[in-house]
């Protein structure tokens, strides 16, 4: 892996944008995007149809700082509104299309945005809430190029003078549950963007179009780190095609794979892509790398992908907090990719893993993970006291993962102290789960834990005690559940139970439930 010092030094003073853009080829009619449905968008196009979006924001006349949320299904102009917000200095804040509505309530009274763009079938919902939270001007945008954002976009010149942000102004909020209380927004600024997709685009080779070029599939979300920063980033800067995939789909990516050299996905993704019959050397012949993260990836995913494919996977250890940390090297002169390993520290990032007090460990000794790095965000979004409180006082960030670091620096993530389920790469944290189910008719009290799962890796289970004279129904429990809160987040499995073990502190032992059910 390079050190810092042979990372490219652009400037990380700027707008983000200006980055990204200076990153497209010469040649600006090439083809940048190739859709699943057949259209093609060239590099003006996004060049173009960014400008009359930003446009359009910047018509708004809103402060510095203002931030802008969408939760709109994944679609290239989705990708666009991305693009405008940051040209037009304005602050993004994605959100999951499985976000419903007290979720939506909650991350639109916290982050009090400016702008809220919706899907056309949620508007209803979704402007009453933004309406009364204050929120000035609420537009729609469909996955098939339709809504208000974007008639309203036509009348705006096609061209924009990209305003100036500083390296440590903000370029996105991401909200993270917390392990206790409500989601978080973590607020990553343009440098700490640029920093690690430069850092990124060296370390994992990207080729240049000149040398023959990369060809990306995108096929995950944008609403999170690893689908709307780490891949889509990648393939910019970079100036690399993108195969674009609005719903990961394994036979559509196999599809596009003898035209692509890169794909990047969680762990279920590639347990989803082994399935197919077709999947095999011949499939991947075109192909120069496979990415994975976001989740723990399974020794025998990462041993099954090398026996059917003969690639081996590049795993990579990252967070909404921090971006990329870590990765397994790319180039063979930089080491070997080790499965069940998350790779070395990315230059720049420094890692390590300290005791309970917080000093550090020596080699192979586990403990908290702990970073430091342009790429660590700046804070939760106004809540100083949780900011502090995950930070060393030589301000190093805690991310809550457990692991070790061997003699030749190689990482192991060996579990979290934060009471997390990462399920199918999506974040599920128990303790809002429980809320849930605790305010519900009959229930006593429950916990939430992760289960192993063949297709998403770890899913929830509930387990529940019945107020004395109670008997709620684990079937109604799910389905209440699911009429509140994200799909994702709803356990697949309900039990009532006569008791759940404590310890002397009145704290639930989770480790002590999930030797008893973990085999569920
Ligand atoms: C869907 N379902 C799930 C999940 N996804 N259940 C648990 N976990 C999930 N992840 C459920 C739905 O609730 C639904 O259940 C049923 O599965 C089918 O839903 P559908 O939407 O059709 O599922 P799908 O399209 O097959 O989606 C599965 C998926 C998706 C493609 C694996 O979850 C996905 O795209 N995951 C990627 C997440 C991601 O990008 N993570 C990166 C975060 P029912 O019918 O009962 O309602 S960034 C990050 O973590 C850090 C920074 C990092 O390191 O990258
Ligand atoms: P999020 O807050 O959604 O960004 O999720 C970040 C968390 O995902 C990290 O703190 C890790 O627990 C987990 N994670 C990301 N990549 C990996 C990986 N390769 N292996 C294990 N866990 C991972």
């Amino acid at each position: 892996m390079p050190t810092s010092a042979q990372i490219p030094n652009s400037p990380l003073q700027g707008n983000l944008f200006s980055a990204l853009r200076g990153g497209f080829p010469s040649d600006l009619d090439g083809v940048a995007v190739e859709t699943d449905t057949g259209l093609n968008y060239s590099w003006r196009d996004l060049e173009r149809a960014s400008a009359m979006l930003a446009n359009l924001l910047v018509s708004l006349q809103l402060p510095a700082g203002a931030r802008l949320a969408a939760q709109v299904d994944k679609s290239v102009e989705a990708m666009l509104l991305y693009l405008a917000t940051l040209r037009a200095g304005l602050v993004f804040l994605p959100l999951n299309t499985a976000y419903q509505s007290a979720e939506m309530a909650y991350f639109i009274a916290n982050a009090e945005p400016a702008v809220v763009v919706c899907t056309g079938k949620n508007f209803g919902w979704v402007s009453k809430i933004a309406f009364k939270a204050g929120v000035a001007h609420v537009f729609t945008l469909n996955d098939d190029r339709t809504g208000s954002l974007l008639q309203r976009a036509t009348h705006c010149a096609d061209q924009q003078a990209v305003v100036l942000r500083a390296a440590d102004e903000l370029a996105a909020i991401l909200y993270t549950s917390g392990t206790t209380g409500r989601s978080k927004g973590a607020m990553l600024t343009h440098g700490n963007l640029l920093s690690n997709a430069q850092v990124l685009k060296t370390c994992w080779g990207w080729r240049s179009p000149q040398a023959g070029g990369d060809v990306l599939i995108h096929a995950l979300p944008i609403f999170h780190v690893h689908g709307l920063f780490v891949a889509l980033h990648g393939a910019l800067l970079n100036g690399s095609k993108m195969i674009w995939l609005n719903r990961f789909e394994p036979r559509l990516v196999l599809q596009a794979m003898p035209r692509a050299t890169v794909f990047m996905g969680v762990p279920t993704l590639y347990v989803r892509l082994l399935a197919e019959p077709e999947l095999n050397a011949q499939a991947v012949r075109h192909m120069r790398l496979f990415v994975a993260g976001s989740a723990p990836l399974l020794l025998e995913t990462f041993a099954q992908w090398q026996r059917q494919t003969g690639h081996t996977i590049v795993e990579r250890y990252g967070m909404s907090e921090t971006i990329m940390l870590t990765s397994n090297p790319y180039f063979a002169s930089e080491g070997e990719r080790r499965g069940g390993t998350v790779g070395r520290p990315l230059p720049g990032v420094r890692l390590r893993v300290v005791d309970e007090a917080g000093h550090p460990l020596p080699v192979d000794q586990i403990g908290s993970i702990e970073v430091a790095g342009p790429n660590v965000f700046k804070g939760y979004w106004r809540m100083p006291e949780k900011t502090a409180e995950e930070f060393s006082a030589d301000g190093f960030f805690k991310t809550g993962d457990v692991g070790r670091i061997d003699a030749t620096g190689y990482v192991t993530i060996v579990g979290r102290s934060k009471d997390l389920i990462i399920s199918g790469g999506y974040n599920v944290y128990p303790a809002e789960i429980e809320a849930y189910i605790n305010e519900l008719p009959g229930v006593a009290e429950s916990a939430v834990i992760g289960v192993a799962h063949a297709d998403f890796g770890e899913v929830g289970l509930a387990l529940v005690i019945a107020k004395p004279g109670a008997a709620p129904e684990p079937a109604h429990i799910l389905a209440s559940l699911k009429a509140k809160l994200a799909n994702f987040k709803v356990p697949k499995q309900c039990l009532l139970v006569p008791e759940l073990p404590r310890n002397a502190m009145g704290k639930v032992q989770k480790n002590l439930l999930r030797d008893q059910y973990g085999g569920l």
